[in-house]
């Protein structure tokens, strides 16, 4: 009989894709069996995340060190849990709650704790003997008994704090076979083949790039990241490239945008402020600027658009586009069931980022997803611009029944796990 027991965790500090420290937590079971996972960290955090323990020891990666977060797992996590059963992974969070003892995880870490948290589950998924997706169903009682498979959007044009360029806008994604959201006819592109469609886009953009002089060179997240004369260039460029790729731009290929504008905002000033194309908009003007592009261009797809404590310009951008468009909330809502909750029935944004990181327990996270599901907001899962080659988000998506993931390029390792395990998970679903 497998043993479902924890022994220990064994927490180390290894490195992300942007060269950072993070987490990476083995769990080993009384058994000797063992499961691993790590945890993502982000750039563009929003002010209301779980907390990120890191050592601001200057003398080790710049004050980034996670030594302090890796020894709160190895002592007072390991003390708290040990003999514990994986399977009580709502109780297990919930310990490691009460442990930390703060509103935002501050004492021993969001990273410390979820580390812990995805290491339970994908122990437990392990020893059951069933697919991570399957398995998660069931702990949290998903009553769905299909699977599907969540639609990617691939960061194909990196900006804001993603990229050393001078493009304000943060992602500029695609996302194929808008069929949901835009058209109302489904054809229901295998996600296999929809991958397909997103790498021969990225690499018609790289062509499209190079021959009008541009740098073909990559940001954090995989995508081109050139210096460029303004952003509806971005725009301009990509769409060459999805005609180029043979396909037609909103009904094969639409385009989504992150405009990551926390980051944008002056608080003085309350306007934003986009250094490329040399304006300072307010929240007003600055939803009249999406009106414009999304009557221009095939844009189904708008995330943080607005700062995370701007709520009125929030209600005036759902006011305006909510029927026609993807609203999403970001850094406005964290992952956090309690701040969407503030906020449902009172017209701000029509979908949800999920990012465990961002709330710092598996448990939250799900709890997050039912209220937003429940209350019809779309529901993303997010990959972090710091990543590892982790792919739980690919099963977590698949098992909340995400419509939507979002991972970055079609390039890149860290970014590819995730889509390859998706294809992976498509072909075990056939
Ligand atoms: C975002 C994310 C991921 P970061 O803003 O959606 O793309 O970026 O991880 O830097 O917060
Ligand atoms: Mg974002």
């Amino acid at each position: 009989m497998p043993s479902f027991k924890i022994k220990e965790f064994i927490a180390r500090e290894i490195l992300d894709s942007r060269a950072e420290p993070t987490l990476e937590v083995r769990l080993e079971l009384a058994d000797g069996n063992s499961a691993k996972a790590s945890v993502p960290s982000g750039t563009s955090t929003g002010k209301y995340e779980a907390w990120e323990l890191r050592d601001r020891d200057p003398r080790r990666f710049n004050g980034k060190g996670v030594l302090k977060a890796v020894n709160n797992v190895n002592t007072i996590l390991n003390q708290t849990l040990r003999g514990k059963d994986v399977r009580d992974q709502i109780r297990l969070d919930e310990t490691m709650k009460r442990v930390d003892g703060t509103p935002n995880k501050r004492k021993l870490g969001a990273n410390a704790i979820l580390g812990v948290s995805l290491a339970c589950a994908r122990a437990a998924a392990s020893q059951s003997k069933l697919p991570l997706y399957r398995y998660l169903r069931k702990c949290f009682g998903i009553k769905d008994n299909k699977f599907f498979l969540p639609t990617p959007m691939f960061n194909i044009f990196n900006g804001g704090k993603h990229a050393d360029t001078n493009l304000d806008f943060q992602e500029f994604m695609i996302i194929p076979e808008p069929e949901k959201h835009h058209l109302g006819k489904a054809k229901l592109l295998p996600f296999k083949e929809k991958i397909r469609h997103g790498a021969e886009v990225f690499h018609c953009l790289g062509k499209v790039l190079k021959e009008r002089g541009f740098d073909t060179d990559t940001g954090s997240e995989g995508g081109y990241a050139p210096d460029i004369f303004s952003s509806v260039q971005a725009l301009e460029m990509i769409l060459a490239a999805i005609i180029r790729a043979g396909l037609t731009p909103g009904v094969d290929m639409s385009l989504g945008i992150d405009v990551g504008s926390s980051i944008l905002y002056n608080e003085d000033k309350k306007r934003y402020i986009f250094r490329l194309d040399q304006a300072a908009f307010s929240n007003i003007t600055l939803v009249g600027l999406y009106y414009e592009w999304f009557r221009t261009y095939p844009i189904i797809y708008l995330e943080d658009g607005l700062s995370q404590d701007d709520w009125e310009g929030w209600q005036e951008l759902t006011e305006l586009l909510g029927e026609e468009i993807m609203l999403v909330g970001d850094d406005l809502f964290v992952t956090n069931a309690a701040r969407l909750k503030k906020w449902i029935g009172k017209g701000v944004a029509n979908g949800i980022i999920i990012k465990p990181n961002q709330i710092g327990t598996l448990t939250e996270t799900v709890e997050c997803v039912n209220l937003a599901k429940k209350n019809n907001y779309q529901v993303i899962v997010s990959h972090r611009s710091g990543e590892t080659t982790d792919d739980f988000i690919a099963d977590l998506a698949v098992a909340v029944g995400a419509d939507h993931i979002k991972a970055g390029a079609p390039s890149r390792g860290e970014r590819v796990a995730k889509y390859n395990r998706l294809m992976e998970i498509e072909e075990e679903l056939k």
